[in-house]
């Protein structure tokens, strides 16, 4: 996997910082405001953070696709920091598909794209492969760089799949994200992520990993072993230890960077990261 223009030892970490199954209520130090999503951007980016992945919440902290509110939140992560902003078209698992579509009207420079539908938890995470090949096309139209969530290792075939059908993304690279250890989806082991990795297509330019819950140090210590990057945050792990809860995401960014220099890696800044990535010159 290469990295044109950038020295073989940049790790991009990218902050999930809110996610869109955690009740405010259950997680006051949750960022779900513009004001606390600007602050968390602007810690992350300090702390090693090249890429922010939102999910963004109503004036009552619920999750939200709401067009205004997402280009509020972009917009507050900008004037912020310099991270790349990518949006979620994930959602939760209740938004319906045309409001996922819609995300792109907010202008990221990059947005998720799941490859297939998951059991998720008791829920089901819906992402059929007609609304998967429309989401992707408009990716290319409105030249947003996908992250392909792979969730499984079938996800990982239908990437495969994706490209040969409808080509390169926008920018011309391939970036995804091995999403690991949620109950439905492929196991948080360093045996799954091998299998992942191996399994990726060849146009694939770089990858990272996230582990939820208890997976996540397994996952990323394997994840950096294989020389992969890494997607932290309170979307996905709320804990940094047994009973010991995370009170900022720039905690996890941190001990990401830290595992990272153990590694010999050195954190990506955005501007790298838009190289790395392709995303449009100037967002
Ligand atoms: N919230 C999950 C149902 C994404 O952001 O694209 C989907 C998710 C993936 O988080
Ligand atoms: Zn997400």
């Amino acid at each position: 996997m290469s990295q044109p223009d950038l020295p073989a030892d940049r790790l991009l970490i990218t902050v999930a910082p809110t996610g869109a199954e955690t009740a405010k209520a259950d997680c006051p130090q949750l960022p779900t405001t513009p004001e606390e999503i600007a602050t968390t951007a602007a810690e992350c980016e300090a702390a090693g953070a090249a890429m922010i992945h939102i999910h963004v919440r109503d004036a009552d902290h619920r999750p939200t696709l709401d067009l205004g509110l997402l280009r509020e939140w972009v917009a507050a992560v900008r004037s912020a920091s310099s991270m790349v902003v990518q949006l979620s078209t994930g959602g939760s698992v209740h938004d319906p598909l045309e409001d996922r579509l819609r995300v792109l009207d907010a202008e990221p420079d990059s947005c998720s794209l799941t490859m297939g539908t998951t059991n998720f938890g008791d829920d089901v995470f819906s992402n059929p492969w007609p609304f998967v090949c429309e989401l992707y096309q408009l990716s290319q139209e409105r030249q947003v760089v996908p992250e392909f969530e792979l969730f499984d290792l079938g996800q990982v075939h239908a990437l495969a799949r994706l490209l040969d059908k409808f080509g390169l993304p926008y920018g011309g690279r391939v970036h995804c994200d091995l999403v690991m250890g949620v109950p439905g989806g492929m196991n948080g082991t360093a045996d799954a992520l091998v299998a992942a990795v191996r399994d990726l297509p060849a146009a694939v330019t770089s990858w990272s990993a996230t582990g939820i819950g208890r997976s996540t140090l397994a996952v990323a210590l394997v994840a950096l072993s294989k020389g992969g990057h890494l997607r932290v945050g309170m979307e996905d792990v709320l804990t940094l230890a047994r009973g010991v809860p995370v009170e900022h995401n720039r905690q996890l960014v941190e001990r990401a960077a830290a595992l990272g220099a153990l590694a010999q890696r050195t954190p990506m800044t955005p501007d790298e990261a838009r190289v790395l990535l392709g995303t449009r010159a100037g967002s």
